[in-house]
């Protein structure tokens, strides 16, 4: 079946979780270029979005959803994105649009994420690569003490002006190496993110959608 109908279809299951009032979380990426029209097409009240990088917020607005800086939220109800990689524990690799530091934040700011997939994301084990966030500041010391890592060839840097890069080491152990990573001072952020972090996991099948819940 088309990948693009299995992220419509997992992307429509996620838009059902939306209610009136909710301060969502909008996540990058292919898979939420499909829940943005979902979710208008409800036609909800009194929502307030906040969006994790300027083409989610562009095309939001260009749908009616009314987007607002993070700033004037503290918390969020719902937040929803997409993944490059989901492992059988949940753990979870982000970041292939490079926007995963904002996406982290508003995950940890919602009550409740929920990652939207289509099945060719969920693997047996993470692998390589993982995208990191660095600081351009010191970047060939942090890109030393991050190796095996790599500047990305031709990304801009994010929208807070960190350079984005990619860690090609094995993932036998995400724990251990998120813990590596958050330890040095010019990793801004990287792509792992923990279970704790994923309530539900929605796989579009071409049987249908698949919740997989933490
Ligand atoms: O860059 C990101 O974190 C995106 O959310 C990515 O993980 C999923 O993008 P896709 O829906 O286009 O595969």
């Amino acid at each position: 079946q088309d990948p693009e109908d299995l992220k419509r279809a997992a992307a429509q299951a996620a838009a059902e979780l939306v209610a009136d009032g909710m301060r969502l979380g909008l996540g990058t990426g292919s898979t939420v270029r499909h829940l943005l029209p979902a979710i208008a097409a409800r036609g909800l009240r009194d929502l307030r979005c906040v969006a994790t990088s300027e083409a989610t917020a562009a095309q939001a607005r260009e749908l009616g959803l009314p987007v607002e800086a993070f700033e004037a939220l503290d918390a969020l109800d719902l937040a929803i994105d997409g993944a490059d990689q989901v492992a059988p524990d949940l753990w979870l690799v982000k970041g292939g649009g490079g926007a995963h530091v904002r996406e982290k934040v508003v995950a940890e700011a919602a009550a409740r994420f929920v990652v939207i997939v289509d099945e060719r994301k969920v693997v047996p084990a993470l692998g390589a690569p993982v995208p990191l966030e660095l600081l351009a500041f010191g970047l060939p010391a942090t890109l030393a003490a991050v190796a095996p890592a790599t500047v990305r060839p031709g990304a801009p840097p994010s929208p807070d002006g960190h350079v984005i890069a990619d860690h090609h080491g094995p993932v036998d152990d995400p724990a251990a190496l998120a813990a590596r990573l958050d330890a040095v001072a010019g990793v801004v952020g990287h792509g792992l993110f923990a279970p704790a972090l994923v309530h539900d996991v929605l796989v579009a099948r071409p049987g249908g959608v698949e919740h997989l819940r933490a």
